[in-house]
């Protein structure tokens, strides 16, 4: 397959003004007719040939301006030569059928349970009709659609509507993966919204008849973001009605089609007897993405595909925004540098490294990445921290008043913040073009009452960019005593030189640097401390963050060397350490729970590798037992501690509540260390009625081996639940222990229940094992892999898009000893040598082996 790259990137020939579209519904034969408004680029060369982007479309009929023209369309669309065009403006029109039950990649118009819908970001509009799909030919449309359904929906705003059909118009130029259809069997939770100049908008949130009832959470925190976008970016709402729908089929979280968000039902539905906390706040998290997105990807949209960070990138970091003032901004961003950690620093660290916005791609799918995403999230983190909170707003002001209505870059993004500042970001700009996680280095010096702080900055090679240039590193600093007192408060210093000294004066004695607080740059910093300095940061570092990190290190540390040294104890001074922060009563609860939460097994594992041979994950496992099982014993009154938690009165999912379980939650884990036969999860199992209570304590039986009758039980109550049975499926997948766990996940996939052409489904079973299980996993046998290299095999015909994703769990391959690199090279060539692999598995599986 050929490779795009941005340095091809050229206008496009002609220009769609407006689209009309009318969808006569079948399930094997949905005709659509296409009638489009379009000209000839004034800004591209004139006399083109007309390109149009189509796959799996069969083609009835086209006109010019009417007339009827016979084209052969190829695989992936038809030219119309330039001189059966008109010189001017013209319209085209062309009838197509397609088969959305036939289409199980769930990209384009496809059917779930019964239901059709869309999903065209970002080239799937191409299989619904001919157009040039990309995202900087903008249009208006107006869609009638046909068919038996009860509800008819597209973009914008309802216009008509009748027995058997209805149409829609949506006012806003937009580019064609924004489009939606919607058609179904579906019910409705309505509420209103009056935005801040006093329009009414209509907010629907459209789901299966039954599921009414876990919509509230969705639409107050849909309530929530209208109004937090209004007073945080000035940003209001634009059309008289904005549409939720739940799908149960969906490759993706959520998409934020314009006026009618589609939204994996994961990410819709709750009530406290099936949603945990965590589902809550990542319903919270999604719903208020994908509304951001309609000023931050909608109205100003990417100009084309390497740009994706500019909308996506822009709007994590909002949306993080918004959660972190809704909930606890610390614990928010601890939770956020785990995951960019876990995820993003991983595929830093090995093929599939590229930058945040990259240079060349075979497959587009393949880039919906954590480097995109949440590194795109951190780079315009760094950008505020730098130029201040003030001068961001004034940026995105001058934003949304300059391209309000285009198809932008990163250079008009990087622009308009020289503009509203007058700084000169050129070296900034290298965030977005170079790839890999920057090492930063530290040296200190003390004398006479000066300290200086000597800061170094690297990158390791990436595929494809061996050489590396210095970046713009705002490293948060502060500074305290040997008291504890914090005696420089946080200072913001600006890394741009390869090394490069700080000074502070005035200093009384030498001070401990608190370094790089509230994560203030995607980087890996390298300072050797010792425990004893960990242990001081954790019990008195004024920085929430930070104090968080001194304890984290400390104890991925301790796991470290209990790995690389098995008969080394758990380290006396680290548990003390952890004992204390539990016992701390200036620290709230959710606080507590992240500091006495262990690194994963990866993080430790990563350490370890840093200079020592790959261990064998079984031995992580191992080292984290012990040191869970040493920390278990020396904390007093587990089961009073676990009592004094408990959230009185109804279930609420508010951060407060959801803290208090998430420590009791791990104080439970603890106990459960000390239980051989797991009385205490047992009970609560039996006692709790909300799902985050009972999925800790599910899980904890099932870590234990304790499981059987309550997994039964489970799956009794649970069955004609999908959500809550992807549950069933993932929490059996991430914690059966590693000797059981691939005959477990086998069993899983052969379960009665087991629908592996819903993502959710395959993604509960196969990728809680390969990302969430890794000594099950990585088995010293191979049977892990071969597990999911059969079902990426088994799966890319059916959806690339997900087996591509999947394959990723193979991207650590280079970090394992050489007997398993032998056994997961042997997978990824078992499945590289597959006839008719997609272009999406071809890519990732051909950039990994590398
Ligand atoms: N645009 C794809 C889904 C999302 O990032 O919101
Ligand atoms: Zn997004």
């Amino acid at each position: 397959p050929p490779t795009i790259r941005l340095t091809d990137y050229a206008p496009p020939a002609y220009l769609v003004d407006a689209v009309h579209l009318t969808f006569r519904l079948d399930p094997a034969a949905t005709r659509v007719a296409a009638r489009l408004s379009m000209r000839p680029n004034p800004h591209a060369a004139p006399g083109q040939d007309l390109r149009l982007d189509g796959e799996k479309l069969t083609l009835r009929a086209a006109a010019i301006d009417g007339a009827r023209i016979e084209l052969n369309p190829d695989a992936e669309g038809l030219t119309v030569p330039a001189g059966a065009l008109p010189d001017g403006p013209f319209t085209w029109e062309a009838e197509v059928e397609i088969a959305p039950k036939d289409n199980t990649a769930l990209e384009g118009l496809y059917m779930s349970k019964g239901m059709y819908c869309t999903q065209c970001e970002a080239e799937g509009f191409r299989k619904i009709t001919f157009f040039p799909d990309r995202p900087d030919v903008m249009a208006t449309y107006t869609v009638r659609i046909e068919g038996d359904q009860p509800v008819l929906l597209s973009n914008g705003n309802p216009t008509a509507q009748g027995p058997g059909w209805a149409e829609w118009h949506d006012p806003h130029p937009k580019p064609s993966y924004l489009f939606a259809l919607v058609a179904g069997d579906l019910v409705s939770h309505d509420d209103g919204f009056v935005t801040a100049s006093g329009r009414e908008v209509a907010l629907k949130i459209y789901v299966r008849p039954g599921d009414q009832h876990k919509c509230a959470y969705a639409m107050d925190a849909l309530k929530r973001s209208m109004r937090w976008d209004e007073t945080e970016y000035g940003r209001e709402y634009d059309l008289d009605l904005f549409m939720i729908v739940a799908v149960d089929d969906f490759n993706m979280g959520a998409m934020e089609n314009k006026g009618l968000n589609i939204f994996n039902s994961k990410y819709v539905l709750a009530s406290p007897e099936t949603a945990t906390d965590r589902d809550y706040e990542l319903i919270e998290g999604i719903i208020a993405h994908e509304y951001f997105h309609n000023w931050t990807g909608n109205r100003i949209t990417c100009r084309d595909w390497f740009q994706l960070c500019l909308k996506e990138g822009l709007t994590v970091f909002r949306d993080q925004q918004f959660s972190g003032d809704q909930r606890s901004r610390p614990v928010k961003r601890i939770e956020d540098v785990q995951m960019l950690r876990t995820r993003q620093f991983r595929e830093d660290a090995g093929p599939l490294a590229h930058p945040v916005r990259p240079q060349e791609y075979i497959e587009i799918n393949n880039f919906y990445t954590a480097t995109v995403y949440e590194k795109g999230a951190e780079v315009i983190g760094m950008l505020h921290r730098l130029v201040g909170a003030d001068a961001y707003r004034r940026a995105l002001d001058l934003y949304f008043e300059r391209h309000d209505g285009q198809a932008c870059t990163i250079e008009d993004w990087i622009e308009v913040f020289e503009d509203a500042t007058g700084r000169d970001l050129t070296q900034f700009a290298r965030w977005y073009s170079q790839a890999g996680t920057p090492r930063l280095g530290v040296e200190e010096s003390f004398e006479g009452d000066t300290y200086t702080l000597t800061l170094t900055q690297s990158t390791p090679p990436t595929p494809g960019q061996a050489e590396k240039r210095p970046l713009v590193i705002p490293v948060a600093a502060g500074l305290l005593d040997r008291q504890g007192a914090e005696v420089v408060p946080t200072r913001m210093l600006e890394l741009t030189e390869a090394r490069q000294s700080f000074t502070f004066e005035g200093l009384a004695a030498r001070p401990v640097p608190s370094l790089l607080r509230g994560f203030s740059a995607p980087v890996i910093l390298n300072r050797t401390a010792d425990d004893a300095e960990r242990a001081f940061l954790l019990a008195n570092d004024t920085d929430p963050f930070n104090k968080w990190e001194a304890g984290h290190a400390l104890t991925r540390d301790v796991l470290a060397r209990m790995v690389r040294a098995p008969d080394t104890p758990a380290d006396p001074e680290l548990l003390t350490a952890l004992v204390a922060a539990l016992d701390d009563p200036a620290l709230d609860p959710a606080f507590k729970a992240l500091v006495l939460g262990f690194p994963t097994a990866e993080d430790v594992f990563r350490t370890v590798r840093q200079d020592s041979p790959p261990p064998d994950p079984a031995e992580v496992r191992v080292a984290l037992i012990r040191l869970d099982t040493a920390l278990a014993r020396l904390i007093p009154d587990l089961p009073e501690r676990i009592r004094a938690l408990a959230v009185p009165g109804r279930y609420s999912p508010d951060a407060d509540s959801a803290g208090r379980r998430a420590l009791s939650g791990r104080l439970l884990g603890l106990l459960t260390r000390l239980e051989p036969d797991a009385a205490t999860a047992r009970a609560v199992f039996a006692r709790t009625d909300n799902m985050t209570e009972t999925m800790q304590a599910l899980g904890l039986l099932v870590r234990s081996d304790n499981a059987d009758a309550a997994l039964a039980a489970f799956h009794a109550r649970w069955k004609d639940d999908p959500l809550v049975l992807d549950k069933w499926f993932s929490v059996q997948a991430a914690l059966t222990p590693p000797e059981r766990a691939v005959e477990t996940v086998q069993a899983l996939t052969e379960h009665a229940d087991f629908d592996w052409k819903t993502p959710n489904r395959l993604r509960a079973v196969v990728g809680s094992f390969a990302m969430g299980n890794m000594a099950g996993f990585h088995r010293a046998d191979g049977a892990g892999y071969r597990f999911l290299a059969d079902w990426l095999i088994k799966l890319d015909p059916v959806n690339p898009q997900t087996t591509a994703r999947l394959a990723g769990a193979f991207e650590t391959w280079r970090q394992f000893d050489e007997g398993r690199q032998a056994l997961i090279l042997h997978q990824l060539q078992r499945i590289a040598d597959r006839d008719a692999l997609s272009r999406d598995t071809t890519e990732i599986v051909g950039r990994i082996l590398d």
